[in-house]
């Protein structure tokens, strides 16, 4: 099998948009960053890593013959409001399962931002009350088990799309579409710096990575603040991932960085730095980052430049999730 002949289901408008962050990298004084927009990435309900995922993964449910995708993710998960938007566009129904992962006291936290535009995509959307965890979750079988019962035939979509064996499929191709635009633009990113939770976006990347013929150093920073289950899920995904579009080695575990000295100690809570960070992308660059996810990983990409562990001669590449339909929860702390 190979990249190129693994069916998908469009969902993106085209390649994601590429731009340098000029202002940031005369701030930091040290290496060249440039953004690469998964938030730009479709016309589907603000877009977001999830959509390019979903590609694989909705032609999938097409061909066997579902007709209900079920998933599951936060109150404020923007997977789930990704998987609503996909299956409006593929002519399926979506059952999403809304877990209380995160302990956040803004009044209108369940009724704005991604849980308010999955709704408005047609959604059946259910509140649980339980905690953060990024493995199989009872709520989520309980969903598919009830789907079933309908005389339905659901298709099971773990959190953030990741533990499928299609789920590093997305950003396999997108190091493939990275190369196309590089060779366009006559420039080459040394190092990607990714935000990692549910882990395939990254282990995509890592096993993308792995065929390309000038591999580069993908670092992924920890947004879970439980950086063992997120490695070890990154790693499981990006084998997977690496065998299934045709890598004829094995990974080595160098391969697979993950960095948890910015996952401010609580999933999906912001801390000083994350909000400093953001602040810092909107203020220089107009770019508008979340508190769970992306404003992390700017904490991150800031921090690792001005140590200058990405050297300065450097050219980096932030990768931006998307992410931000979740600020309008945390107006308490943002604005
Ligand atoms: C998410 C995930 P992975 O889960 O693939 O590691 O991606 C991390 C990530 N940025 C980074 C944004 C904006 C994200 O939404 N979100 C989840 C969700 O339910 O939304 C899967 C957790």
């Amino acid at each position: 099998m190979s990249l190129d002949n693994l069916p998908r289901f469009p969902l993106l408008l085209g390649p994601s948009p590429l731009h340098p962050l000029d202002r940031l990298s005369q701030e930091l004084g040290g290496a060249r960053i440039w953004a690469k927009r998964e938030d730009l990435n479709s016309g589907l309900a603000f877009g977001g890593n999830k959509t390019r995922k979903l590609e694989y993964l909705v032609a999938d449910a097409l061909a066997t013959g579902a007709d209900t995708l079920v998933s599951i993710g936060g109150i404020q998960s923007n997977h789930t409001r990704q998987v609503a938007a996909a299956a409006a566009r593929a002519g399926l129904r979506a059952v999403l399962v809304q877990e209380s992962w995160v302990n956040w006291a803004d009044d209108n936290y369940d009724r704005v931002g991604n849980i308010q535009l999955s709704r408005m995509l047609g959604a059946e959307v259910r509140l649980v009350d339980a905690d953060f965890g990024i493995g199989v979750k009872e709520s989520w079988e309980k969903a598919i088990a009830e789907v079933r019962a309908t005389g339905a035939t659901p298709y099971p979509i773990p959190a953030g799309g990741s533990d499928h064996p299609l789920g590093g499929l997305g950003f396999a191709s997108w190091i493939r579409e990275l190369e196309a635009q590089e060779t366009e633009l006559g420039i080459f990113f040394d190092t990607v710096v990714v935000c990692s939770v549910t882990g395939s976006t990254q282990a995509g990347m890592i096993a993308g990575n792995a065929l390309s013929p000038r591999p580069r150093r993908i670092i992924g920073v920890d947004a879970s603040a439980k950086p063992t289950e997120t490695r070890r899920q990154i790693s499981r995904i990006a084998r997977a991932t690496a065998r299934l579009v045709g890598v004829e080695r094995e990974l080595e575990d160098a391969e697979i960085v993950l960095d948890d000295r910015y996952h401010g100690g609580v999933y999906g809570v912001p801390d000083d730095t994350t909000l400093a960070a953001i602040g810092t992308a909107a203020r220089l660059e107009g770019m508008i980052t979340d508190p769970v996810y992306e404003g992390k990983s700017m904490a991150g990409l800031i921090d690792l430049v001005r140590r200058r562990e990405i050297p300065e001669d450097s050219t980096v590449l932030f990768a931006h999730l998307g992410g931000q339909p979740a600020i309008n929860g945390y107006s308490s702390v943002l604005g």
